[in-house]
């Protein structure tokens, strides 16, 4: 199979040889696949890479083996100094118990009528619930739009407010999972006959009360940065919204913890390119160049892999649709991380089959094995810029990647050439 497809490579990569426009009716099971998690590299460059064995990384999830009690005060001390957490010492902290400490919630979209919406709130047993947390405690949030007909559409959980008084560890789906320092908004398709969901893993920090909404036809719904700020208030009582339909909720971060995250300003989280309304996304101006011809994660050997193409040239200030792919042929979860690259655009959202993600922070993408996600860019200034697979790649002191390690070692790097 890898031969077959190394040689079929060399004339058929313009044909789509390992191209996967859309997944079938039935998504992935989340358990089917081996979570990879290389999110916080500062974390996993401790944990030796089990080279020659599949999958590369190990689940993290299962439990503890010397069964260490975990505790709000001990994470304080981990990962707080002078009353301010590091979110990456955060979900550093909880990420190999997250399973057994994490408080699971799901949000289950319901349309009762055109005129009546709900976000329906249930716990792990299925019994109705809140979102009413307590600090520094885990919480796994499944946003889940059903595939029968109490669902009519595509709907989203938007919580700009909330969403950056927590610590993110990642949004997973069945094709992988996204990260970012924070997110404003996760939106999931509807796909008639299958429960379509995504899955919020953060740690709740700052208290407050929080509106959660979806933010469809909502005035100033997803104008993120200014809600942040304070500047402008979201519309939920408009009828327009599906907010003003019913679909809002309150989110509760209780107080008590004594210490606090900040989360930055992304310098691009404002742009007014990011709303698809923008004249940079409509058709015949956006650039689908590597849409048509994604960024296809290889493995030619176990040992022998790449992005291809690897490198990859745009221009500044126009609108691009990035499609990568990890074939079937594959055997391993890979990333693609370029975040001096994202910093630098200003992002749309991310997407893939079943979900699209807003946020300002993305940083990477994991993609699982048979899977495809895009991100919708805007890169701003001339620039090169690196990309790389994270997956047991080490840290060097000074916290970039060390390149000869891990999937960047066996090829899997490239770059991002910006003209201005
Ligand atoms: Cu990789």
């Amino acid at each position: 199979m890898q031969t077959r497809c190394f040689l079929a490579l060399v004339w058929l990569t313009a044909a789509g040889c390992f191209d996967h426009p859309s997944r079938p009716g039935d998504p992935t099971p989340d358990a089917a696949a081996p979570v990879v998690d290389a999110a916080l590299p500062a974390i996993d460059s401790a944990v030796p890479t089990p080279d020659g064995q599949l999958p590369d990384a190990a689940p993290t999830d299962g439990p503890s083996v010397d069964a260490t009690v975990l505790t709000t005060t001990a994470m304080v001390a981990a990962a707080c100094t002078g009353g301010t957490c590091t979110p990456s010492k955060i979900i550093g902290y909880w990420r190999n118990e997250w399973d057994r400490y994490a408080v699971k919630r799901t949000v289950r979209f319901q349309d009762v009528s055109a005129n009546e919406h709900h976000l329906v709130v249930t716990d792990e047993l299925g019994m109705p619930a809140t979102l009413d947390f307590m600090p520094g405690i885990p919480v796994t949030l499944t946003v889940l739009n059903p595939g029968d007909s109490s669902s009519t559409g595509k709907h989203n959980l938007t919580g700009p407010e909330l969403f950056r008084a927590v610590a993110w560890r990642r949004v997973r789906t069945a094709d992988g999972e996204f990260r970012a320092t924070h997110f404003d908004a996760v939106h999931v398709r509807r796909r008639s006959g299958a429960d379509l969901s995504a899955v919020l893993e953060f740690v709740p920090i700052n208290p407050g009360s929080f509106d959660l909404y979806c933010q469809i036809g909502v005035p100033n719904g997803n104008a993120y940065e200014a809600i942040v700020a304070g500047a402008v208030d979201p519309d939920l009582a408009s009828t327009a919204g599906h907010a003003g339909k019913g679909a809002k909720l309150g989110a509760v971060v209780r107080a008590g913890l004594g210490v606090s995250i900040a989360q930055p300003v992304a310098a691009l989280g404002a742009d007014p390119r990011r709303p698809e309304t923008h004249a940079v996304w409509a058709n015949g101006a956006r650039n689908e160049i590597y849409r048509s011809n994604p960024v296809r994660l290889y493995e030619f050997t176990d040992e022998e892999y790449a992005f291809l193409p690897a490198n990859l040239t745009m221009t500044a200030n126009v609108g691009y649709v990035v499609r990568v792919a990890n074939p079937a042929e594959n055997l391993r979860a890979h990333v693609f991380s370029a975040s001096g690259f994202l910093t630098d655009s200003v992002i749309r959202k991310a997407q893939d089959a079943d979900i699209e993600v807003e946020s300002s922070t993305l940083t990477s993408i994991q993609l699982l094995v048979n899977s495809w996600m895009e991100l919708f860019v805007v890169p701003t200034r001339g620039a090169m810029y690196g990309s790389y697979c994270d997956v047991g790649v080490q840290l060097n002191p000074d916290g970039t990647p060390k390149l000869t390690t891990g999937h960047a070692a066996r090829g899997m790097v490239g770059s991002l050439m910006v003209s201005p």
